[in-house]
């Protein structure tokens, strides 16, 4: 691939010797703009450092050094058209979007009226929905595999176009709450750090972006320390130049960021190779670090003197200055007029924010999840369809595996939004194979997803590189765009290199940019043990981990017409929801059910009351509630005792309501899940019971899960650590009893 260097040390009196009147193809004018916005952003700094020293703001991180780099990429790709996740230091490039002084002053204070996020996110974590500035967070690195999504989301629009209509006659779904746009030859800019080049998801980033050929420009703004870690002990070699060249279909770019011009002619050809379909591009800008990491951060402590003397003298504000001096495209007293101009209009912004409101208290909770469609509503409570077919048979029970390939089947036929993909979820990459019938398909290891791809094609349904993180976090960059991607994780037990994309950024990013973005993405994933022989690593719960994410829907259902009408519901709603489906469900004969149909939809947070009964209530969910209905009904056989079996189905939310009735009939409570009992789940079903049913309970109230450690490959192990129906028997024995 073509790769364009510029020597890091060249000085732009070289560029100026050539008297040429377009400077990579800047206007004189548009030297003068784009000094303007780096003095502007250098001076803001200044400005929010005196605002935080007078404690008048509560927290300042600087793009100081960085203006020249971020000033090139706003004048060379196009706001409001191209998709920008920027990082903390790309003040001079929002600028250049169009983000005004005022709303950065407005962030500082954590104004009400901050555009970014309303006082909720920390300053210099951008998030401007009108300008396709996508929400920030700080965990370094974790906005890169979004800005892929988002570039994939933006060509399948452009494939798909009417994808974007909403058919008049739908039920209400998310898609009335998203403005789609897309151009065909837009581009995805997204910033890092030297340091968080180091970051896993960055290298899986690069690799899907190559494999998809996609239009992402990857800019590594590289000033030699991630704090106080120098490049050469934090990345091999010293340059990450070197370390990527070997990626396929990129172009790639290393420039001296503090020159404006040489980084305007990178992001130009960056941008260039994007528009034409060729693949990403990485541009690698060699910039400074003049303030100190942060204003937390003291830099005399680790760089002496002499290294930060050396780094001033490449200072771009300074630089810029000179050089519109030396081309006489301004003189003295212009630049001091300039200078003059924007001081007074950042002091009158500063004067206008520090008047400006703060956030209600009572606001913390909006947009936690969708305001606009609530998933516990009575229009997700449809019927099953009619059950008897022409021939007046009655219709063969099917598998909860059968109904979620059924349900996936139906809403894809539906919305044409959705987009499913994973590992191993595809029929066969080698889409060839199945044109030529060679070969069935696979479908996914528990074949949920069988047939899909060969139905709906290669771009709707096709299979990930194996990067958990990467999956969950191309999805949510192109839910921002609109789709809804069904995403599947294979095991729960290896869910965890996407938990960072889950807890900070899936589950969050509503409720952070203050309802600016959403991104509601469906994650499937295989769940749970009673294998015999699954062991550690293919039976592990963890639900509750999840249900602790304040913005995540957790659905876990125990049949198969609960987990059809709840994966229908999941699809259409506008909140983000990790969908649990039990492998020892897929296929039992437990639960089977006919298809309900393809509009059959269960509200979230609905409980069901499996059996009914008067003397003791049973609350739990997934593969414990077969086990809980035999332990129940040999109780009821051998005892008399009555006990109200409740399937939960909804976790978060979950169905008070529903408890509450039984355990006022009932007065005793057992609560029973599979995974281990320390802080699971139903400690909190408990704790809730605890405090406000007090008064209606005649006994404590009981749990019964599994023991605290992790599930054994021998199958007489694994029986002695996960909950049985004998351990429920004994359990609601005593408790009746008691
Ligand atoms: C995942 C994660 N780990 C650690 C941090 C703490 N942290 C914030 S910035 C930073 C250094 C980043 O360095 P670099 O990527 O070079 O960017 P720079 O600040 O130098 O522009 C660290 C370690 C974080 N925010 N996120
Ligand atoms: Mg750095």
């Amino acid at each position: 691939m073509a790769t364009t260097k510029t020597d890091p040390k060249l000085n732009v009196t070289a560029a100026s010797s050539k008297k040429v009147k377009f400077y990579e193809g800047l206007t004189r004018e548009q030297l003068i703009q784009a000094y303007r916005l780096m003095y502007t952003s250098r001076r803001i700094d200044d400005r929010e450092i005196l605002l935080k020293r007078q404690q008048k703001i509560f927290f300042q991180m600087s793009g100081a050094g960085h203006e020249a780099v971020g000033v090139a990429a706003g004048l060379a790709l196009r706001s409001g058209y191209d998709w920008f996740y920027p990082y903390y230091r790309d003040r001079a490039l929002c600028l250049a979007l169009g983000v005004q002084p005022y709303d950065m002053f407005l962030q500082g204070v954590g104004a009400a009226d901050d555009p970014s996020s309303g006082g909720r996110q920390m300053p210099s974590h951008w998030s401007y929905p009108s300008l396709h500035i996508v929400t920030q967070s700080s965990p370094t690195g974790s906005q890169i595999l979004q800005a892929v999504g988002c570039a994939e989301g933006g060509r399948y629009l452009a494939d798909h176009p009417q994808a974007a209509e909403i058919p008049a006659s739908a039920t209400p779904d998310y898609r009335r709450f998203k403005t789609v746009t897309w151009q065909k030859d837009e581009v995805t800019y997204v910033s890092l750090g030297d340091g968080t080049s180091s970051e896993g998801e960055f290298w899986e980033a690069l690799n899907a972006a190559a494999l998809g050929k996609l239009p992402v420009i990857f800019c590594v703004e590289d000033n030699g320390y991630a704090i106080s870690v120098p490049v050469e002990a934090q990345t091999a070699g010293g340059n990450i130049s070197r370390l990527v060249s070997g990626f396929p279909n990129f172009h790639f770019e290393e420039v001296d960021g503090t020159d404006p011009v040489a980084s305007y002619g990178a992001f130009q050809r960056a941008a260039r190779h994007c528009r034409e379909g060729l693949g990403p591009a990485l541009v690698h800008a060699h910039v400074i670090r003049p303030y100190s990491h942060s204003l937390s951060d003291d830099e005399r402590l680790y760089r002496p003197d002499v290294e930060r003397e050396r780094d001033a003298q490449r200072d771009p504000v300074t630089r810029t200055q000179m050089f519109l001096l030396r081309e006489g495209i301004l003189d003295d007293k212009g630049i001091n007029r300039l200078e003059k101009d924007v001081e007074a209009e950042l002091q009158a912004a500063v004067d206008r924010a520090l008047e400006a409101l703060p956030p209600a208290p009572e606001s913390v909770t909006q947009f936690v999840y969708s305001p606009d469609l609530d998933v516990t509503s009575s229009i997700f409570e449809t019927p099953p369809a009619a059950e008897s077919q022409p021939d007046g048979k009655k219709p063969a029970p099917k598998t909860m595996a059968d109904l979620i390939n059924a349900t996936l089947r139906d809403e894809m036929k539906r919305d044409e939004r959705i987009v499913i993909f994973g590992e191993d979820v595809a029929d066969c990459s080698r889409e060839e194979y199945l044109k030529q019938k060679l070969v069935k398909g696979k479908g996914g290891v528990f074949k949920l997803t069988f047939g899909l791809q060969s139905e709906f094609g290669n771009d709707r349904v096709f299979n990930s590189p194996l990067a958990e993180a990467a999956i969950v976090g191309r999805a949510t960059g192109m839910a921002t765009r609109g789709l809804k991607p069904v995403v599947e994780i294979q095991f729960f037990d290896y869910i965890w290199p996407a938990m960072m994309q889950i807890r900070d950024e899936l589950s969050v990013i509503r409720w952070r940019s203050n309802n600016g973005f959403s991104c509601p993405v469906v994650i499937r994933v295989a769940i749970g043990g009673y294998l015999t022989g699954g062991a550690i690593y293919h039976s592990q719960c963890g639900e509750s981990i999840f249900t602790h994410i304040p913005g995540l829907r957790v659905l876990f259902p125990s049949n198969a017409q609960d987990a059809a009408g709840l994966l229908r519901t999941a699809i259409r709603s506008d909140d983000p929801v990790l969908f649990l489906e039990h492998k020892r469900l897929y296929r039992e004969s437990y639960g089977r059910a006919p298809y309900p149909g393809a509009e059959y939809m269960i509200p979230f947070g609905k409980a069901k009351v499996v059996q009914a009964g008067t003397d003791l209530t049973l609350i739990t969910y997934g593969a414990v509630v077969p086990r809980a209905l035999q332990a129940a009904q040999k109780l009821e056989r051998e005892q008399g005792v009555r006990v109200e079996l409740i399937d939960l189905r909804s976790l978060n939310p979950f169905d008070w309501e529903t408890i509450a009735a039984s355990v006022a009939k009932t007065n005793r409570v057992l609560v029973a899940y599979e995974d281990t009992l320390s802080w699971g789940y139903g400690a909190e079903i408990a704790a809730r019971i605890a405090d406000q049913l007090f008064d209606q309970l005649d006994a404590p109230v009981r749990r019964v899960a599994a023991k605290d450690t992790y599930v054994a490959y021998q199958p007489i192990l694994e029986d002695a650590i996960l909950p049985q129906p004998k351990d429920l028997y004994l359990a609601m024995q005593d408790l009746a009893k008691y």
